[in-house]
C-alpha cells in the first residue's frame, strides 16, 4: 500500500555503540508529533543489524539491510544471503543503491536477481535506481530510469509490488550537496508511476511508494515532499544525526 516512508541509509558509518546510541534518539525523536501512518525506517551495516533490532524494538522504527546476496548460500566470501537476513527477524532490504551499482559492479541483471532473492524470502524491497550526471545532461534520464525499471523489476508479476518501494535518487544529487528540484523529482516521479503503470495497470502503480534520494535535509525535505508524487525520502548523510533525521521525518 502507498505510505509515507522515511529511511535512513546509513551506509558504511556507525560502529555498535553509535548505532544503540542513535536509535535510542530517533526513538525519542519519533514519540511525538509523527503520523503513525508514516514508516521510518533505518539501515545500518550488516554488523549492526542484530543490535538495531533489539534496540528498535516495541517502537515505530523499521530495520533494514542495505544489500544481500542473490544465491541462496555457498562460497561467496564476505557476502550474505536473504536468509540471514530473515533469520535475525528482518523484513525489509536496499537494492540496487547507486553505490553498490558503481563500486561492486552491480547491473541490472544481478539486480533482477537479488530481487527475486529477497521476495522469495518474503523481504520487502526498497530498490534503487536513477541516472548519472551525464545521462540527465545528454538527457537520456527518462530512457535510463526506464530500463532500470525494466531490466530490475519487469520480470515480476503485479502483485509483487506490493512489496517493493521505489526510490529515485539521481546520482549526481547523492552526498553532493545538489539536490534535484521539487519540480524534477516530480516530473521523474511521475514518469515512474507512468512507466509502472504501462506494464502493471494503474492499481499497482497508484499503489506503489516512490522515494526520492539525494542530499535531502531538513532545509529541503517538506518542499520536496509537498510534491503529488513523491512519497518520502532515502537519507544518506542527514540520517547520520537524530535531530536531522528526526525533522525530515517530521517534514513529511
Ligand atoms: C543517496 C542518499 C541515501 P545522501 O545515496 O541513499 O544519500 O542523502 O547523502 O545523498
Amino acid at each position: 500500500m502507498r505510505k509515507k516512508i522515511v529511511a535512513g541509509n546509513w551506509k558504511m558509518n556507525k560502529n555498535i555503540d553509535e548505532t544503540k546510541k542513535l536509535i535510542k534518539q530517533i526513538k525519542k525523536g519519533v514519540k511525538k508529533k509523527v503520523d503513525k501512518d508514516t514508516r521510518v525506517i533505518v539501515a545500518p551495516s550488516f554488523v549492526n543489524l542484530n543490535t538495531a533490532i533489539k534496540r528498535a524494538k516495541k517502537s515505530k522504527i523499521e530495520v533494514a539491510a542495505q544489500n544481500m546476496h542473490q544465491s541462496k548460500s555457498g562460497a561467496f566470501t564476505g557476502e550474505v544471503s536473504a536468509e540471514m537476513l530473515t533469520s535475525l527477524g528482518l523484513d525489509l532490504v536496499i537494492l540496487g543503491h547507486s553505490e553498490r551499482r558503481e563500486y561492486f559492479g552491480e547491473t541490472n541483471k544481478v539486480l533482477a536477481e537479488k530481487v527475486s532473492a529477497a521476495l522469495d524470502n518474503k523481504l520487502e524491497i526498497i530498490f534503487c535506481f536513477g541516472e548519472v550526471l551525464e545521462d540527465r545532461k545528454s538527457e537520456n534520464h527518462f530512457k535510463i530510469v526506464e530500463s532500470q525499471l525494466k531490466e530490475g523489476l519487469f520480470h515480476l508479476e503485479g502483485k509483487d509490488f506490493f512489496n517493493i518501494t521505489l526510490a529515485y535518487e539521481p546520482v549526481w544529487a547523492i552526498g553532493t550537496g545538489e539536490t534535484a528540484s521539487p519540480e524534477q523529482a516530480q516530473e521523474m516521479h511521475a514518469f515512474i508511476r507512468e512507466v509502472i503503470a504501462k506494464e502493471y495497470g494503474d492499481e499497482v502503480a497508484k499503489s506503489i511508494s516512490i522515494l526520492y534520494g539525494g542530499s535531502v535535509k531538513p532545509a529541503n525535505a517538506k518542499e520536496i515532499f509537498s510534491k503529488a508524487d513523491v512519497d518520502g525520502g532515502l537519507i544518506g548523510g542527514a540520517a547520520l544525526k537524530a535531530d536531522d533525521f528526526v525533522a525530515i521525518i517530521k517534514s513529511i
